[in-house]
């Protein structure tokens, strides 16, 4: 137990997407994980990933800062620690390292994996256990195109592996993203499950005009409408009542989940544990949520199968996931870099059983497509 670290690596993968995944801040044709190994005196390992969406398209990290900022700042201060505490590594990291939440989720995640395959217990048992073994998966519809758009939701719903949607908004003009997401709806019938995600498009005015017109083309939810400083404007729509508003990108941790709570600027929290800084920090946002009544959800960077899979052990222990998750992230990817896939099916993803995470990488594929 009285493990050290001993070792970290890092490398950028390069995994094409299946097709254009178009937001209305970027357009990816592939995504860029960023895997962070950490190998203890024990000889026990632990994986992380950090993802970003379009490069510095989202957020202020890249994955080429994020890999170049772990290799300097991030692994001098971990290595020679002790795994068997989580929290005090993040303390020490906090001290000296401002901003950089999807670095530090990365190698939070990692050290996590390790230290629960050191406990040989899931990694969920570090924040509880899991309450569900299941976990809803949303997809989110984004090829551009309303045709290609509802060719791919029935092919979900056939298969049954999605049954709830979330569309892509904001690119086009209110009116024509309306005539779209009304297409879809109209298409797909009033059992499936159908919200918008505006990545922060619209202005205040143009959300407010179009709301009762979003609810009435069969919308659910609508995440960030607004700019994410806008938290005023998030507050007015919410207050309005006429649909429930999601944060996401204004979401940056426990402390702006305090303010955008006690404002109520939100009736959904969308819950990312790069976004928030890490799987403690996120654990800690889903608390104030649950002391709020805000609703959760879980979201996604468009993250690949490890991050993807460190998202659900902490989703797994949240009773109450109103809204479902997002973690399909590694189904927009055309291959995969582990041995096991992740089992999608029945419209949840299976939480492995394995310890630590419960996963086991694809070396060849790794190296594969390792950027050179
Ligand atoms: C976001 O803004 O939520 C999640 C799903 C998706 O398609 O994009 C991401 C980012
Ligand atoms: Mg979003």
């Amino acid at each position: 137990m009285d493990q050290k670290i001993i070792e970290v690596n890092t490398c950028i993968v390069d995994i094409p997407t299946i097709r254009p995944h178009k937001m209305s801040v970027a357009t990816m044709q592939h995504q860029s994980l960023v895997l962070v190994r950490i190998r203890t005196s024990g000889d026990t390992e632990g994986v992380g990933e950090a993802t970003t969406i379009g490069g510095l398209n989202y957020g202020p990290e890249s994955p080429e800062s994020i890999k170049t900022n772990i290799d300097t700042y991030f692994a001098p201060l971990i290595l020679g620690q002790p795994i068997a505490s989580p929290l005090a590594l993040r303390g020490r990291i906090n001290k000296a390292i401002k901003g950089n939440h999807f670095a530090k989720s990365a190698i939070e995640t990692a050290v996590c994996d390790a230290y629960a395959n050191v406990l040989g217990v899931p990694l969920a048992a570090l924040f509880g256990g899991a309450v569900r073994s299941h976990i809803p998966v949303a997809w989110t519809l984004a090829s551009g195109d309303t045709q290609t758009d509802i060719r791919e939701a029935e092919q979900m719903l056939e298969s049954r592996r999605h049954n709830v949607f979330k569309l892509k908004v904001g690119l086009r003009s209110p009116k024509d993203d309306i005539r779209h997401i009304a297409s879809i709806r109209q298409a797909l019938g009033a059992d499936v499950s159908i919200r918008i995600d505006v990545n922060q498009g619209w202005s205040e005015t143009q959300a407010r005009s179009n709301l009762q017109a979003l609810a009435d083309a069969g919308v659910e939810l609508i995440e960030q409408p607004v700019h994410e400083k806008n938290i005023d404007g998030l507050q007015r729509l919410t207050a309005l009542g006429v649909l429930p508003i999601m944060a996401d990108e204004s979401l940056k941790g426990p402390e702006d989940g305090f303010v955008l709570a006690a404002k109520r600027c939100a009736d959904v929290f969308a819950i990312k544990i790069e976004q928030a800084g890490g799987l403690y920090a996120a654990k800690d946002l889903i608390a104030i949520a649950q002391a709020a009544d805000v609703a959760l959800y879980g979201g996604t960077m468009l993250e690949g199968s490890v991050s993807t899979l460190a998202a659900a052990h902490l989703f797994s222990t949240i009773e109450d996931l109103e809204w479902g998750t997002e973690l399909f992230g590694p189904l927009l990817l055309k291959d995969d870099i582990l041995a096991e896939p992740l089992d999608y099916n029945d419209f949840c993803l299976k939480l492995p059983e394995g310890p630590g995470l419960g996963l086991t990488l694809d070396e060849d594929k790794v190296r594969f497509y390792t950027r050179k």
